[in-house]
């Protein structure tokens, strides 16, 4: 793909690697309980030197249609070979605006067009993109802050709760994170797990502390009365309590309770982002660059926000150091208003893959730095990467 690509460095490998992260505890939604974080670690060879991306699809197709083995075999089969210049690809790419704010990433700008031909599979396409402009900033010496139009040094974090086997289990849990610093709770609902924890964790955090909640597309039409009693708690906003394509109830829920609604499943892009914002489903979004299909897109749903005046946050998908510090770059945009899901590695992980995020302390009390060395900034552990691997890592090769 390079070839048609003057100045860009030329792909001409690319490492698909599956790795399992133990977690500090299971992690439990609407959807599924997590106990082990099953990964696919994209690394892309260039002859200007390696980067590396994270797929954030999990085990199982639970939370979107994709999932790591889907994801894995649309790489090796179709999206990897059309990157490496054995499926034919035109130039179209760089005729297009692909990246806002003047930074010039031309070979990951041009990722996405050159992948347009496979429908779907945006957090494969993401995982692509991300480690080919992982590559092409560290060649240049640039940072992703740099490049994406980061505006703040640090960001404030939030926590993502997950459903707890107790109330008294969950307070501790919530508690515990209070006292390390985060700034806002996310708690995880799904029915018969709504009004009762949240009420009680509103309690435990007095009407001043920032709280929201995330069904994660668990609820109907029929629930929207027991959703709105949720005005009660004050909460900064209530996130996909209906299915991912069901965009009119969510507009009806927006229109018949005061808490905000928030989307996140629907959120495919620009074209769902205006689209979800004009019909009244959405007030706030939270936008998650593997779900959208790239940090690339992520940024343009993020120049859609600050057009539309529209809140933005940065969702969360337990990434690794390497999502995490894409994550935590693009949350110092000024359009992210509100602090993401973008916790401590320890948050999750005893160990991460890379150096691990640690809060800050002082004024930067529950804040992490946004990295500043090249792409990413972080450095992928070899000899986690090699004890994590349940098999050897797939390589193709131009
Ligand atoms: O802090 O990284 C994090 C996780 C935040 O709750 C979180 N993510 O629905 O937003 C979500 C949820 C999620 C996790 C979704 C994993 C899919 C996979």
């Amino acid at each position: 793909m390079s070839d048609t690509i003057p100045d860009a460095p030329r792909i001409e490998a690319i490492e698909l690697h599956r790795i399992e992260v133990p977690l500090v505890r299971p992690f439990e939604t609407s959807f599924g309980r997590e106990t082990v974080r099953e990964v696919l670690m994209v690394r892309v060879r260039t002859d200007a030197g390696d980067g590396w991306g994270e797929c954030v699809a999990g085990r199982d197709p639970f939370y979107s249609s994709e999932y790591v083995d889907g994801a894995a075999s649309v790489i090796e089969r179709h999206l990897g070979p059309a990157l490496l210049g054995r499926l034919r690809v035109d130039g179209r790419a760089v005729s297009r605006d692909p990246m806002p704010r003047g930074a010039s990433v031309p070979l990951a700008a041009a990722v996405a067009p050159a992948l347009a031909f496979v429908a779907g599979h945006r957090m494969a396409k993401g995982a692509l993109e991300a480690a080919v402009l992982d590559a092409e900033l560290r060649a240049q010496g640039r940072s992703m802050g740099e490049a994406f139009g980061a505006e703040r040094d640090w960001v404030d974090c939030g926590v993502s709760v997950g459903i707890a086997p107790t109330l008294e289990e969950l307070l501790d849990e919530v508690t515990g994170y209070l006292e390390e610093g985060y700034r806002r709770i996310k708690l995880k609902i799904r029915p018969g797990w709504d009004l009762v924890p949240v009420g009680a964790v509103r309690e435990l955090m007095g009407p001043a502390g920032m709280l929201q909640v995330d069904a994660n597309t668990a609820y109907t039409a029929d629930d929207i009365p027991l959703l709105a009693r949720l005005d009660d708690l004050d909460l900064l906003l209530i996130e996909q309590p209906f299915a991912e394509e069901d965009l009119a109830t969510h507009a009806r829920l927006a229109a018949e309770c005061d808490t905000p609604v928030c989307l996140d499943e629907s959120i495919l892009g620009v074209s769902t982002a205006i689209d979800a914002i004009e019909r009244g489903a959405t007030s706030i979004i939270n936008i998650k660059p593997g779900r959208m299909g790239g940090y690339l897109e992520a940024l343009r749903v993020h120049d859609v926000c600050c057009e539309l005046d529209v809140p933005a946050w940065c969702g969360g998908m337990l990434e690794t150091g390497v999502g995490r510090a894409a994550n935590v770059a693009l949350a110092a945009l000024p359009g992210f208003v509100l602090p993401g899901d973008t916790s401590a590695s320890s948050r999750y992980y005893a160990e991460d893959l890379t150096e691990p995020f640690v809060l800050g302390t002082g004024e930067h009390h529950g804040q992490l730095r946004v990295p500043d060395g090249p792409g990413t900034g972080v450095t992928v552990r070899d000899e986690l990467l090699r004890a994590w691997a349940p098999a050897q890592p797939v390589t193709l090769a131009r």
